[in-house]
């Protein structure tokens, strides 16, 4: 029977591998109104997509109560297929790729990361990742190449799903905004409820989110509406839904 034991062990420390952190305060996150106007408000994007008085992108994100996950990440379930559609994006130049998330590094190269939507693609298109087997968290990269807005300074830039894996403040220079452990780049909401179950939607903001916040040359507008994506875990269980983080604290009651 001592193996029996050694699995349950196994399991059990892939699980508190894969646990989450969890908010002890709201994340907070000062989203400016767009500079390419109104129309690229992202509530108005997210009302599009699922109807209007349904989200409120101000205080539905994930990290946006306390007892959140945060920093956010998936946790690679045992379909390891996961879909990802192109809702909006205001420029052609970024790519979207999924990493392996070790919580306070990522694995980008070949074998831990790939692409799944190149800067060719458009609006509405599908690509499903069949994630490796070995890979127990992952998350997912933006690629900008800059040159759309003046804070990006001309540089491409790679952001991350996973807050804490940014650079704190402008290129990295120190915070000057909260939150000042991590810049969110991306707001991510379970929208299960309205497109299928283990659905989400990740909204982006190209620019460095750890600049000022405003409208001249050297800020951020913060409006997260740059490129939205949703996520959706095929064939069941599941990327870190909160039925999992359930189950995991239930081993410890
Ligand atoms: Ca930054
Ligand atoms: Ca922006």
């Amino acid at each position: 029977m001592r193996h029996v034991y050694n699995s349950a062990w196994a399991a059990l420390a892939l699980l508190l591998t894969a646990a989450p952190a969890f908010a002890l305060a709201p994340v907070p996150i000062v989203i400016g109104p767009s500079r390419d106007g109104s129309l690229q408000d992202l509530q108005k994007k997210v009302d599009h997509l699922l109807g209007p008085g349904r989200v409120d992108v101000h205080t539905d994100f994930i990290g946006a109560h306390a007892g959140d996950p945060d920093p956010w990440f998936w946790v690679n379930g045992s379909s390891h297929l996961v879909s990802v559609r192109l809702i909006d994006r205001k420029s052609p130049h970024a790519t979207v790729g999924w990493y392996t998330d070790l919580g306070s590094a990522s694995e980008t190269d070949a074998a831990h990361a790939g692409v799944v939507l190149e800067d060719w693609r458009l609006r509405g298109s599908r690509a499903t990742v069949r994630l490796p087997a070995t890979v127990t968290r992952f998350g997912f990269y933006i690629d900008h190449q800059g040159g759309d807005e003046p804070a990006d300074q001309g540089v491409t830039a790679r952001y991350f799903t996973n807050r804490k894996l940014n650079d704190a403040g402008p290129q990295g220079r120190g915070a000057v905004h909260e939150p000042r452990d991590g810049d969110m780049q991306a707001l991510i909401f379970d929208v299960s409820r309205w497109l299928g179950p283990n659905t989400w939607l990740v909204a982006c903001e190209y620019s460095d989110s750890g600049c000022e916040v405003g409208v001249s040359p050297d800020c951020s507008d913060n409006d997260f509406s740059d490129i939205l994506f949703t996520v959706t875990a095929e064939g069941g269980p599941t990327p870190a839904a909160s039925s999992t983080f359930g189950r995991v604290k239930a081993l410890f009651r």
